[in-house]
């Protein structure tokens, strides 16, 4: 039982497959009950036919031929009736589960969402909206609607899995895969890399936050302006654009490139694809802390700029919000 109860356990929370949040989801969902159930029971059969054999006293005498066709009868019965049954049900269900998360002509086309895996965080583009809005490791979606996600790599191949939302795709560098989903409610779901794609994998959580259509349209109305500069923390904003400004983009100051976007970090909810909540103090700890935290990540650590340096960095970095 307890060791029943701790498998359980894995069924629940954020990234459940057995929870699904919209239709693609459903769909698989399903198939996997069905799946589970049909095998229980042939399962369960086999064992039954197997306990009866050890029961079973003496031998049963029977001529050649009714050997032979009893024989034929197994063969032909369970090696190619049920084995075909069982495939022509798994593609009549199994089909159409897929394709409903194929963006196939006929429905209007929806609304596009860029997703880009790097070692190891997620960049996230909105084609639709006007101005270029970016956003990393947080991806915001209209609910109630298909989105199509148009996916690719960076460096090496990653996978876009939003579990409760449906099926994942690999994310192949120079090639654009595409998946459609759709939430049913405003939520958040949890989202995985679910392809090995180095040594901090693990470490790259998405964070997909479904809206009511109209707050999504605020939420992609807010980031297209430069995020409001606050007073004071001008020696952070040089410091930054000294040592950081290269590989990071903060809208109206730095166009970088090879780290996330950084316009609106202060509103995330977390730091480094999911290695810490986004609280009070938590950039500067990621700054000084960064390769402990997440050891072999792409950022080189700055050990050479002083406690004081990173602490100002951090601070006004936490101030950057739409
Ligand atoms: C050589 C390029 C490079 C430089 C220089 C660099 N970074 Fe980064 N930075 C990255 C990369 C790559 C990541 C993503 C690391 C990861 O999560 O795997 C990152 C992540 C971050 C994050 C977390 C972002 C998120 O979305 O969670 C912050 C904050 C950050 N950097 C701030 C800075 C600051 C401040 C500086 C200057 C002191 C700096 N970086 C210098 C490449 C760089
Ligand atoms: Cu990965």
């Amino acid at each position: 039982m307890v060791l029943l109860s701790l498998a359980l356990a894995g069924c629940g929370g954020d990234h459940s497959i057995l929870d699904p949040a919209g239709p693609a989801a459903r769909g698989v969902a399903w198939l996997w009950w069905g799946m589970l159930t049909a095998f229980t029971l042939v399962f369960l059969m086999v064992v039954g036919l197997w306990l009866a054999a050890f029961r079973r006293r003496g031998h049963p005498v029977r001529s050649a031929a009714q050997e032979r066709r009893l024989g034929l009868g197994w063969i032909l019965g369970g090696g190619i009736l049920l084995p075909g049954v069982s495939i022509l049900l798994l593609l009549a269900v199994g089909v159409p589960a897929g394709q409903r998360l194929l963006p196939l002509p006929g429905v209007e086309a929806p609304r596009v969402i860029e997703v880009i895996g790097h070692q190891w965080w997620w960049e996230v583009r909105y084609p639709h909206a006007e101005g270029e809005v970016v956003t990393a490791n947080h991806l915001a979606m209209p609910a109630g609607e298909p989105v199509d996600f148009h996916v690719t790599g960076a460096d090496v191949i990653h996978a876009f899995w939003v579990p409760r939302l449906g099926g994942k795709i690999d994310m192949l560098p120079g090639r654009v895969n595409r998946i459609r989903l759709e939430a049913d409610e405003p939520g958040v779901f949890g989202a995985q890399c679910a392809e090995f794609c180095g040594a901090q994998h693990a470490h790259m959580q998405l964070h997909v936050e479904a809206m009511e259509r109209d707050d999504f349209a605020a939420w992609l109305e807010a980031r297209r302006r430069p995020p409001p500069q606050a007073e004071g923390h001008d020696t952070a904003r040089e410091a930054f654009g000294e040592h950081c400004a290269r590989c990071h983009r903060v809208e109206g100051l730095a166009e970088g490139t090879g780290g996330p976007d950084l316009s609106d970090i202060g509103s995330r909810a977390t730091l480094g694809a999911g290695v810490l909540a986004l609280e009070e103090g938590a950039i500067a700890r990621w700054l000084a802390e960064h390769q402990t935290l997440k050891p072999g990540n792409r950022m080189p650590a700055h050990d050479h700029l002083d406690a004081e340096t990173l602490e100002a960095l951090g601070a006004w970095l936490e101030t950057l919000r739409p």
